[in-house]
């Protein structure tokens, strides 16, 4: 290896040869330059000025050259892709206006496309600020807007309701910006108002502090898949050292970058809160003290306005599709909730009819009723209820079916039925015709609820599933079904024994 008095004693001669070669091309320039300018003399005014045009433009855009090369690139452009298969607002009204005619409760969509007029009018943009409790969304507000003084603290959990406030961008955007409770907060109602908040804004801010947790990293997920503008904000980087920031904004990046949101960025901020310092007295004493951390929010303010400068158009679209979609799930789960109630009535009425019928007939059997008028009915009915087409033959290859099962189940319901009956007072002069239509009636019951869900799950009346799912529920809350329809039949033959045509 060289010696480092070698390697500096290369280095300065290298530097002295440089800087004699720099010394002869200077001469030489100059005496170029001498030369131009002692033969310019001698010419025309005309031509000199035009020379001296040529050689000033020469040279400004050399500098203008040297200028774009090393200045600081600019940011890459934002690029917002295209909403995911938007809904269009048509659709939800017409969804809206069938869940009308067939009865079903649209109050909640209605009062959400109403919230989204108003939006529209008043032309704001709007931001949810979501995050873990204590990540210094309050903080952040009350930076942007001294003002507002939302209420914020050291405490988790301060924020219990989405509050709104009106925040004028330095580029003079006016901007709903909603403090948001924190996802991590107890109580799943106010989780559920704090992610339909998130819903109804065009830019949602996540916050967090260093690292994102698996909740956290969820709970972006969840609201990535929004399929609107995410800025995930790392706050309180006034804690982290430069090597820390560096490490967490890295894995910041690397988990959002697994996100399918079409457009996220992460930004860092100082929200601000209080920091300690050590102050000289004028005695030489040292006392330390609390004050103020001052924001800075200039990263994120940048990466808001670039969205809304960008295309504000698309952010208002993106959010319009976020709307509907979530207006038309709430459709489709009141549509659900409104058809299962319809279902359950005409399965427990004819249960009830089929016990009534069982009790009623000389010799029931069991293939009398399920194939027969009351099953095939039972079916055709709650086919209606799903807005499936009605097929005879699977309708009758089903009962068929389930007929077959329920032979081979009967000794266990009959079992059951009889120690249940034993608890009822007055049913002992019932018990021989009651066991087998009580037991009759929870087939009925168990078969509407296998056509139920197979029809919810399936959207068509499919024999194989429906088999399955009649396995499965036959055993199902046996006792409380049971008793149930020992009810029915209480009172049915309580009436019959008193008007003296009571079976015996
Ligand atoms: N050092 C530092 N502290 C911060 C910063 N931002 C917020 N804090 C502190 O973090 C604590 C929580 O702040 P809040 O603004 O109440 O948090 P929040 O997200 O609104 O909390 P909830 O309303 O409970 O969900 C407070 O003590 C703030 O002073 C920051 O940038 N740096
Ligand atoms: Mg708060």
């Amino acid at each position: 290896m060289m010696p480092s008095w070698m390697n500096r004693r290369l280095v300065s001669l290298l530097a002295a040869i440089l800087l004699v070669l720099l010394l002869i091309l200077f001469l030489q320039l100059s005496d170029l330059l001498l030369s131009v300018w002692q033969k310019l003399q001698m010419l025309p005014p005309w031509f000199v000025y035009s020379y001296g045009g040529v050689f000033a433009l020469i040279l400004a855009g050399s500098g203008w050259l040297l200028w774009r090369i090393t200045r600081e690139p600019p940011p890459p452009p934002v690029r917002l892709p295209p909403p995911v298969l938007p809904l269009k607002e048509e659709e939800i009204t017409s969804r809206i206006e069938r869940n009308v005619t067939l009865g079903v409760d649209v109050e909640v969509a209605r009062r959400e496309l109403a919230e989204m007029q108003a939006r529209r009018a008043g032309g704001e943009f709007h931001v949810a600020i979501a995050g873990d409790i204590s990540s210094g969304k309050s903080t952040l507000i009350n930076a942007l807007l001294p003002d507002a003084r939302p209420e914020s603290g050291p405490v988790g959990g301060i924020t219990r309701q989405v509050t709104r406030y009106l925040w004028h961008t330095p580029a003079g955007d006016r901007i709903i910006l909603s403090d948001l409770p924190g996802l991590n907060e107890v109580g799943i109602p106010l989780q559920q108002e704090a992610r339909e908040e998130a819903i109804r804004a065009h830019v949602v801010l996540f916050l967090c502090e260093g690292d994102l947790t698996r909740p956290q990293l969820h709970e972006l997920n969840l609201l990535a898949q929004l399929s609107k503008p995410l800025l995930v904000g790392i706050n309180k980087v006034d804690r982290l050292s430069g090597d820390e920031l560096a490490m967490v904004v890295e894995r910041v990046k690397e988990r959002v970058a697994l996100l399918t949101a079409p457009m996220i960025r992460v930004v860092t901020l100082v929200a601000g809160g209080q920091k300690e310092r050590l102050r000289l007295l004028p005695d030489g004493q040292e006392i330390r003290e609390v004050v103020a951390q001052p924001p800075q929010l200039v990263e994120l303010v940048k990466a808001m306005q670039g969205w809304i400068d960008q295309d504000p158009a698309l952010l208002e679209s993106l959010r319009d599709s976020a709307v509907f979609s979530w207006v038309a799930h709430k459709l489709d789960e009141s549509l659900l909730h409104h058809r299962r109630q319809k279902a359950d009535e005409v399965v427990g009425d004819y249960s009830r009819q089929a016990v009534l019928a069982a009790m009623a007939a000389v010799a029931p059997g069991l293939d009398v009723l399920l194939q027969g008028y009351l099953g095939v009915r039972m079916v055709r009915e709650l086919c209606q209820v799903y807005e499936v087409p009605f097929q005879e033959i699977s309708a009758s290859e089903l009962l068929k079916k389930t007929d077959q099962q329920a032979l081979r189940s009967l000794p266990m319901l009959l079992a059951i039925g009889g120690n249940l009956l034993k608890a009822f007072p007055g049913v002992g002069t019932m018990a021989g015709g009651a066991l087998h239509a009580v037991a009759y009636g929870l087939i009925f019951d168990t078969l509407g609820r296998a056509v139920i869900k197979t029809l919810e799950n399936r959207g068509d009346l499919l024999t194989h599933p429906a088999m399955r799912y009649f396995e499965e529920e036959l055993s199902e809350n046996l006792d409380a079904r049971m008793g149930r329809l020992i009810k029915v039949l209480l009172e049915a033959g309580a009436e019959k024994l008193m008007t003296g045509k009571g079976k015996g």
